[in-house]
């Protein structure tokens, strides 16, 4: 593209986010949104946990997709709009592009100012051909997409990283949902799905050994201390990230290290030393659960692909 890019920018104000950490301070047992870990330091520390050796997800599925890209463009079909919800560094979207048959437009939505900057201006400067509309927002509340300047012949929602297993059951029907609109009746949504597997090996994914899990959780409370004023103490807080195998799921917590009271905007709220704060859930899936929750968003699995060791999943859904 010859004119720079416009990135729209639909990110929630500091007053916004405020009043998600006073509902979620109030609330019992005590919850902050996983979804404010994304300022630019938290970016860079996501990025740094994609590079640790325990953090399997990436590797699987950047390897996956550069393996399945041809199937992946022939049940996709040629001229799509993508549309990214949590793009973030852009490195996937890099090889699904270069596998689709001339894709129309690139629309990346992210949260993070700083990702989604970089990400857009290095693909628009890569994809000649590609119109890059880059959208700043929280993916979870409705974001009216700019239109492509040139017709594409259906819309194709990429959502990779398990991103999904971030949302409550409810949250992630209610965006399935979203995704099925944004669609239409003949697009798709690929969806990259970490799958249920040895709990030691999901354990450790998210209890690095270099700490930069721990490092990126607590970069919450610095985030919140910045932008909301509020007066956490980072160093006493602990990342605590426990596998629940009846649920298949990862529950990460901040532990509170100490009986203390933090301040958000004048209201005092009281940590008994031990308690733990929900930050995180990371889902794992299964195929059974995967159909069901597409069923209830009224889609249905069209397309799978699972790596050698069954630790990963792509699924392309329709209506
Ligand atoms: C943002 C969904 C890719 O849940 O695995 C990684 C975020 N949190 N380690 C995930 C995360 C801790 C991650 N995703």
């Amino acid at each position: 593209m010859t004119t720079p890019l416009r990135i729209t920018d639909l990110h929630p104000s500091d007053d916004d986010i405020a009043g998600d950490v006073l509902r979620g301070l109030a609330a019992t047992p005590k919850r902050l949104p996983s979804k404010y870990f994304y300022d630019q330091r938290g970016s860079e520390l996501f990025e740094a946990i994609t590079r640790q050796p325990e953090y399997y997800p990436t590797r699987v599925e950047l390897a996956m997709l550069a393996e399945h890209g041809a199937d992946i463009a022939r049940a996709a079909g040629p001229r799509v709009h993508v549309v990214e919800y949590g793009s973030g560094s852009g490195r996937k979207t890099r090889l699904l592009l270069d596998a689709l048959e001339d894709p129309v437009a690139y629309t990346p939505i992210e949260i993070s100012r700083s990702a989604l900057a970089a990400s857009a201006e290095r693909l628009d400067r890569e994809f000649g051909d590609l119109e890059v509309l880059p959208v700043l927002a929280d993916f979870t509340c409705p974001v009216p997409l700019p239109p492509p300047a040139r017709q594409a012949d259906s819309a194709l929602v990429f959502f990779p990283g398990s991103t999904l297993g971030n949302f409550t059951r409810e949250e992630s029907v209610r965006l399935l949902s979203a995704m099925r609109d944004t669609m239409g009746s003949n697009g798709a949504a690929l969806l990259g799905l970490d799958l249920e597997k040895d709990p030691a090996i999901v354990e450790a994914a998210y209890n690095d050994a270099a700490g930069v899990t721990a490092e990126f959780t607590l970069n919450l409370l610095h985030r919140l201390n910045r932008d909301v004023g509020s007066d956490f103490d980072p160093a006493s807080f602990a990342h605590r990230a426990r596998y629940l195998r009846d649920e298949g799921r990862i529950v990460t917590t901040l532990e509170s290290l100490r009986a203390q009271v933090v301040t958000v905007e004048g209201r005092r709220f009281a940590f008994a030393q031990g308690e733990q704060m929900h930050v995180e859930q990371s889902q794992k899936y299964t195929d059974a659960r995967i159909a069901a929750l597409a069923a209830e968003a009224g889609l249905r699995v069209a397309a799978a692909w699972n790596d050698p060791r069954d630790w990963f999943g792509l699924r392309l859904l329709r209506p």
